[in-house]
């Protein structure tokens, strides 16, 4: 079936890696992760020695320039064994890519290559108590005074912020500006002002941490200022038009992994003396449950494939493919639990698991109705 994706040569060989990590050594740790709620430090080390962190990257600041369609390829596999360590891998270009897209040559070269070498991890701060969907009200504020910004405010949902050594932070040089006031610094721990809050307790991804931020005076030099005063939240969108393909890839991957799990189940499970697979109404639910994987996988690999064409204007096929492809995890994880009936519903199985973290699908990158939002948007546009 894979070959059906007309994959180059090298994208299926970094894909078959990701296959054999993420089923060899990753998937194995998945169930301690989430009951532990422990950083998957050790998987993203593992990922970190076999390349696999910088592949989003340029040659010139340390990555193998694979692409947005290989990005996508590893995050579904990663998501097929342990959707909290595929986030964790998802968010290094999400907090990295505005750095790429908009840094100036020193700011690349002082973070890229680490983030390349997995010497430090990135993080991606846009959201905040009272700006989540509708992100340009956004409240921090950045404080021009002589060469520094004063930031104050809080951030929120920021996956990472609490392991990452650099992070992107988007702050408003003026409210009543809405998105044309939002400016994006790169902020380093440690810096006087600014503080880790609380780490949330969640439904699913449990081994990914999301943590609040806090700015409480705290001054940051022009120098860390990334692209210029008001350009910060078209750096988010353009940034969230890449991560989206392969955040859908995540998606794909966990509905696989739910399918998987349903056909092996239900040809072992036996009812009214035959195996649970014999029965038509079990039949369409795989087949429903397949159709849907087989379409987020398809939408996911063309909108990344646009990006790596060099196409202009992904916005619609991201959110398409990000929308169908969290809508299809919810689904095919509802329906593998299911099929299990009362042992799927108990921590026995992996399919509870699957379900609460295809849950985060819909909301994380913009929620289904954002994104339903920004294709309408599209049609309607005169
Ligand atoms: N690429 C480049 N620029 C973009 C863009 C894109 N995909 N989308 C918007 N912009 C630009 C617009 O062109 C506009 O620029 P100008 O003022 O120069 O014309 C500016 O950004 C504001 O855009 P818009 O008017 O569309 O802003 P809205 O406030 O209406 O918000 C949505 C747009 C709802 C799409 C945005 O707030 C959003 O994506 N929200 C969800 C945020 C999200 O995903 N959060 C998840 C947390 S991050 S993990």
């Amino acid at each position: 079936m894979a070959d059906l994706f007309y994959l180059t040569e090298e994208q299926r060989m970094i894909r078959d890696l990701a296959r054999q990590l993420a089923r060899e050594k990753i998937a194995p740790l998945a169930a301690a992760l989430d009951e532990t709620e422990a950083f998957p430090g050790e998987q993203l080390e593992l990922l970190a020695r076999q390349g696999l962190l910088g592949i989003w990257l340029p040659e010139a600041y340390g990555g193998t320039d694979m692409g947005c369609l290989a990005l996508a390829l590893v995050a579904e596999e990663l998501a097929w064994a342990c959707a909290a360590t595929a986030t964790q891998y998802v968010v290094q270009p999400l907090g990295g890519l505005p750095i790429l897209l908009s840094g100036t040559e020193a700011q690349k070269r002082r973070y890229l290559p680490r983030l390349a070498t997995g010497e430090i991890l990135a993080a991606f701060s846009l959201s905040e108590p009272n700006a989540g969907s509708d992100a340009a009200s956004l409240r921090t504020t950045a404080v021009r005074r002589g060469d520094q910004y004063i930031l104050n405010g809080a951030k929120q949902w920021c996956s990472n912020g609490d392991h990452a050594g650099v992070l992107t932070v988007f702050a408003t040089v003026d409210p009543s500006q809405k998105a044309r006031g939002v400016t994006a610094f790169l902020i380093e721990p440690g810096l006087p002002g600014f503080a880790v809050g609380k780490k949330e307790r969640k439904m699913g991804i449990r081994g990914s941490p999301t943590v609040a931020l806090h700015f409480s005076d705290c001054r940051v030099p022009v120098e860390n200022r990334l692209g210029e005063e008001g350009e910060g939240f078209t750096i988010a969108m353009r940034t969230l038009d890449l991560t989206r393909p392969p955040t859908g890839a995540m998606a794909v991957g966990l509905a696989q992994a739910a399918l998987d799990a349903a056909v092996a189940y239900a040809k072992e499970r036996r009812q009214f003396d035959a195996p649970i697979a014999s029965f038509q109404g079990i039949q369409f639910m795989l087949a429903e449950m397949a159709m849907q994987v087989h379409a987020g996988r398809l939408m996911v690999h063309h909108a990344a494939r646009m990006v790596d064409h060099g196409l202009a204007g992904n916005t619609v096929e991201a959110s398409m493919a990000k929308c169908v492809a969290a809508d299809a995890a919810m689904r095919v994880t509802t329906d593998a639990v299911q099929i299990f009936g009362g042992y799927g519903y108990t921590r026995d199985y992996p399919v509870e698991r699957f379900m609460r973290d295809a849950k985060i699908m819909q909301i994380y990158e913009g929620t289904g109705q954002i994104q339903r939002s920004i294709i309408a948007r599209e049609l309607l546009r005169s």
